[in-house]
């Protein structure tokens, strides 16, 4: 039995939180599996394999096309990715598509790989209307809010559950959005009611300007499922196989009416907040961006894949050339919609306008406008 000098050991306490939490790994920085249990009991196949890193480069080259066409001024909000190819891309795999997506602004890669057009993505980015219209996709446009999508995954999650469905709601927020009310409401609610929620809190290092160190004391942002009463890891966010791994077994554990999981991945933001005038440099070091590049998901997963002999350079220039292709295509759409009137996006915004967003629309209407 514990001793109260024990209980009332604040310093053990503190230290014990530290440990409570080991990071998941699978695949190391060489390319090479440090977890081949976890690995051979996930069932992954070799074809899995080359798909998740399809969707890797797919992320990869849609960021760099996206920051390009932000700097001309082509796109509005554009948040960079590069970095959180496995936290965003290979967590996204482990879902289907009768799992619903509620995704930041930052998760614009999960919502295409799910089947949003890219077009849709530009057109949400410019701010028309058409770019909220999901049609038959579940998701739904990207939360400015920070970790308000935590509450909207709750419900959803809450819903699936009471219907029986054997699919979950998953969702994205960043170190930052784990210190809204938001955030604790809607794992707290999904906890009590026993939702199919699968809950990821992207931990990049930065919110905007502000450090991981600010933004909490608890040395796990994990932890805060805890709080909530759920199942909590942290995972390594720059090994596909391990976010993948993790986000699935999560997804499992939630359809099965066990309620909802909370992942913590470790990842970094290596390019800017977004394309609207940040520099990184006025807050973190250049060495500190270069140590976190060393980590890249992106190489360990390649040098992994050639050493199966299921990836080459040839067949990621290939399938780099296939998604340049899909993004001209996607750019010519985007440009060539009509213009968005302002009675469009009124219109729009709720399923029955008031009277007062009526009397608007028809004013706007009557003008042309
Ligand atoms: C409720 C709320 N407060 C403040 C903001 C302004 N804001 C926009 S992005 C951001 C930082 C979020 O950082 P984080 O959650 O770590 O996500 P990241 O951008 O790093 O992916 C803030 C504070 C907001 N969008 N919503």
């Amino acid at each position: 039995m514990t001793k109260g000098l024990d209980i009332l050991n604040f310093k053990q306490q503190m230290e014990a939180q530290d440990q409570e939490f080991p990071t998941l790994e699978v695949l190391n920085n060489e390319g090479m599996l440090v977890d081949e249990e976890l690995f051979n009991a996930s069932g992954i196949t070799d074809e899995d394999l080359v798909r998740l890193m399809e969707r890797m480069v797919k992320q990869y080259v849609l960021n760099e096309r996206s920051v390009k066409l932000a700097k001309q001024g082509r796109l509005g909000f554009v948040a960079p990715t590069r970095g959180q190819e496995a936290s965003q891309s290979a967590t996204s795999f482990a879902f289907t598509d009768e799992d619903y997506l509620m995704p930041g602004y930052r998760d614009i890669p999960q919502m295409i790989h799910k089947g949003f057009p890219i077009y849709k993505a530009f057109l949400w980015s410019r701010g028309h209307y058409e770019g909220n219209e999901m049609d038959d996709v579940k998701t739904w446009f990207p939360q400015i809010i920070i970790g308000a999508q935590f509450v909207e995954a709750a419900g959803i999650g809450l819903g699936m559950r009471k219907r029986g469905k054997k699919s979950v709601a998953y969702t994205y927020t960043g170190d930052g959005g784990s210190s809204q009310g938001d955030t604790y409401e809607g794992m707290n609610f999904a906890g009590a009611y026993k939702a199919n929620v699968v809950f990821i809190i992207q931990n990049n290092g930065f919110a905007i300007s502000t450090p991981r160190e600010l933004q909490t004391s608890a040395p796990h942002l994990a932890a805060k499922g805890w709080g909530a009463g759920i199942p909590s890891i942290v995972v390594d966010g720059m090994d596909a196989l391990a976010s993948y791994i993790a986000a699935k077994v999560a997804r499992e554990w939630a359809v099965e009416g066990n309620g909802p999981v909370l992942i913590e991945t470790l990842t970094d933001r290596l390019e800017p907040h977004s394309m609207s005038g940040d520099d990184p440099l006025r807050y973190r070091s250049q060495e500190s961006i270069d140590e976190w590049y060393k980590k890249d998901p992106l190489i360990r997963m390649r040098i992994f894949l050639e050493g199966r002999g299921l990836w080459s350079e040839e067949i990621e220039a290939k399938f780099t050339e296939t998604v340049n292709n899909e993004i001209d295509e996607a750019v010519k759409k985007a440009d060539n919609i009509h213009k968005q009137k302002v009675s469009d996006f009124i219109q729009t915004t709720f399923e029955v306008p008031s009277f007062v967003m009526q009397e608007q629309i028809d004013k706007f209407i009557k003008e042309g406008k």
